[in-house]
C-alpha cells in the first residue's frame, strides 16, 4: 500500500523512464517476480523492434568514432540511465528517492540508509520491494556465500604485495568452477532456458564477494587473520564484520557505499566490459572478471584510491613545508600536478556535466555524521576550488567531482584507513548493476555484441568520397 501511494507521487519524468512492467505481488520471492515479468519484458522488446526497429536514434561522427564512442547510442540497458545535468537514475528513480523509498536494515524506508539487498531487487526487478522482501533476499544470499577450498586457498597464496584488485578478480575466476550457467550450457540447456542458471549464478557471485573481497583485506593487512561474519545482520553489515569493522556509522556508511556505487548505467568500463563478456554467452562469473579488471583502470573505479594518494601527497608536502593545506595550497598542488601532466583524481566525468549525485549524497553523509573531520574539510575546500582550476586550465568537459572524489575520505573517517583496497568495495558494489543487466541479457535474449570498428584509411577514404 506505502509503496503504491509512494509510486503514485513519482514525477513525470520519472513515468516517462519507469518500464511497462506492472508491480507484482508484494509477497512474491525474488525468482517468483522475475519469472512473472520475463514474459512481458519479452513482448515488450519485440514490440518495441516492431513498432520502431528502423528508427534512427543517433549519427556518428568521425570524433566520436576516435574518442572513444562518446554519446553513441548502441547498447541496450535496462537497469539505470545517466542524465548529464541530473546524474544517474535506478530504474527510474533518483538517489534521493532511492533513500525515500527502499528498506532499510532497520525497517521501513527512511530509517537510515537503504540496503545493497533493496537496490539489488530494484535493479532486477524495477519494483520497490518490501522489507520482508529484502529480509529473504538477505537469508538467500547468505546461502550462497560458500567459497570453494580452492579459492580460499588460491586467495591465501597471493602475495601481499599483489594489488587488491588483482587478487579479488582473481579470486572470482577462482569461483567460476561453481557456475550453473557453464554447466547447464555444456549439458545443452535450451535458449529460453538460460535465464534460469543465469539467476543462480547473478546471486551466487553477488553473495561471494562479500567473502572473497573480506578475505583479500585480511590476507592483505592482518597475515590473513579470518573473521566471522555476522548472518544476523543484512549483507553491508555481514560484510563490515568479515573485514573487521564494528559500528553502527560504518555499517550505515558501507550500505550507502555499496547502493550508489552499484550501476551507473551500460557504457562506462566495467559495466560494459560485463556486458561485452557476458554477450559471448560467458558465464556470470568470467562476465564480471572483465568488469572488475576494467574497474582496476585509474580513470574508472581507481580513481576513489588515487584520490587519496592525491590527497595524502598534498598534505605530506605542506606539512613537510609548514605551510597549511588551504585554497592557496590545495590550487598550487593542482596546478602542480595538471603541469605534470596528470589528471586530477575524482574530477571530470565522460557523462556527466554536473556535480555528481553520488558525490553530493556523500557530502551530505559527511555533514551529518563527521562534519567536524579534518579530512572532510580538506574535500570541502578541494570542492570549492577545483573547478575554477580545471575551468582555466581548460581542457576538461566537466570541472565538478565525480563520485570518487569523495568516497575515501568517509572510509578513512571510520578507521578504514587502507586505500589500496578502497577499488575492492567499489568492485563489490557495481556486481549488483552490472549482473542485473546480464539477467536480463540473457532471459531477452540479448545477441552478441560486436559493434563496426574502422581503419584510419577507411575514415579518410569514406570522408573525401562525401
Ligand atoms: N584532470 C585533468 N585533466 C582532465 C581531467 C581531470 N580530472 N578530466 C579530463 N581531463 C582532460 C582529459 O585528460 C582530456 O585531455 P587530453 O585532451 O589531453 O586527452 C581532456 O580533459 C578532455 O577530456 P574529457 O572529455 O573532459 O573527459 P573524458 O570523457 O575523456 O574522460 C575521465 C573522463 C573521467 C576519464 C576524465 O575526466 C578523468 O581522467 N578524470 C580523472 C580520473 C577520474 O576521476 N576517474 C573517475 C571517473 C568516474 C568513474 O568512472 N568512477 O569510477
Amino acid at each position: 500500500m506505502l509503496v503504491r501511494t509512494l509510486r503514485a507521487a513519482r514525477p513525470t519524468q520519472l513515468l516517462r523512464c519507469a518500464s511497462a512492467v506492472p508491480q507484482t505481488s508484494p509477497d512474491a520471492t525474488l525468482k517468483e517476480t522475475l519469472t512473472v515479468q520475463i514474459p512481458q519484458k519479452q513482448e515488450e522488446l519485440k514490440q518495441l523492434k516492431a513498432d520502431h526497429g528502423s528508427k534512427v536514434l543517433g549519427e556518428v561522427t568521425v570524433d566520436q568514432c576516435i574518442g572513444g564512442g562518446r554519446g553513441v547510442r548502441c547498447m541496450l540497458w535496462e537497469t539505470s540511465l545517466l542524465d548529464a545535468a541530473e546524474g544517474i537514475r535506478f530504474r527510474g528513480y533518483t538517489i534521493p528517492e532511492c533513500q525515500e523509498l527502499l528498506p532499510t536494515f532497520k525497517g521501513p524506508a527512511g530509517d537510515g540508509e537503504p540496503t545493497p539487498e533493496a537496490i539489488l531487487w530494484l535493479l532486477l526487478t524495477g519494483e520497490i520491494p518490501t522489507k520482508e522482501q529484502c529480509d529473504g533476499l538477505t537469508a538467500e544470499l547468505f546461502e550462497r556465500s560458500a567459497l570453494p577450498a580452492h579459492a580460499t586457498q588460491l586467495l591465501d597464496s597471493l602475495p601481499k604485495t599483489m594489488h587488491p584488485m588483482t587478487q579479488f578478480s582473481l579470486g572470482l575466476q577462482a569461483c567460476q568452477t561453481e557456475s550453473n550457467f557453464a554447466k547447464a550450457y555444456s549439458d545443452g540447456v535450451h535458449k529460453t532456458k538460460y535465464w534460469e542458471s543465469t539467476y543462480e549464478d547473478v546471486l551466487d557471485v553477488i553473495a561471494k564477494l562479500a567473502p572473497i573481497a573480506a578475505r583479500v583485506y585480511r590476507n592483505t593487512y592482518f597475515n590473513g587473520e579470518q573473521l566471522k561474519g555476522d548472518t544476523s545482520l543484512d549483507y553491508s553489515a555481514n560484510f563490515c564484520r568479515m573485514l573487521g569493522m564494528d559500528s553502527p556509522g560504518f555499517d550505515e556508511l558501507m550500505r550507502l557505499y555499496l547502493v550508489i556505487h552499484s550501476d551507473h548505467e551500460g557504457g562506462n568500463a566495467s559495466a560494459h566490459a560485463t556486458h561485452l563478456v557476458g554477450s559471448t554467452l560467458s558465464d556470470p562469473y568470467n562476465a564480471y572478471v572483465g568488469g572488475l579488471n576494467a574497474l582496476a583502470g585509474p580513470l574508472h573505479g581507481l580513481a576513489n584510491q588515487e584520490v587519496l594518494g592525491w590527497i595524502q601527497d598534498l598534505k605530506a608536502k605542506f606539512d613537510a613545508e609548514g605551510r597549511e593545506v588551504n585554497e592557496k595550497t590545495i590550487t598550487e598542488f593542482a596546478w602542480e600536478t595538471l603541469n605534470a601532466g596528470k589528471v586530477i583524481p575524482g574530477f571530470g566525468h565522460a557523462v556527466l556535466r554536473k556535480t555528481d549525485p553520488r558525490y553530493t549524497c556523500q557530502r551530505e553523509f559527511a555533514f551529518k555524521h563527521l562534519p567536524d573531520d579534518e579530512l572532510f574539510k580538506v574535500v570541502d575546500t578541494i570542492y570549492k576550488v577545483m573547478p575554477g582550476v580545471l575551468t582555466e586550465h581548460g581542457k576538461t568537459a566537466n570541472p565538478y567531482p565525480n563520485v570518487d572524489s569523495h568516497s575515501g575520505v568517509l572510509l578513512w573517517h571510520y578507521g578504514f584507513t587502507q586505500y589500496e583496497y578502497y577499488t575492492v568495495l567499489f568492485g563489490v558494489s557495481r556486481a549488483i548493476g552490472a549482473l542485473s543487466q546480464v539477467f536480463w541479457d540473457r532471459a531477452l535474449g540479448l545477441p552478441l555484441e560486436r559493434p563496426k570498428s574502422l581503419t584510419t584509411g577507411f575514415i579518410k577514404d569514406f570522408c573525401e568520397k562525401q
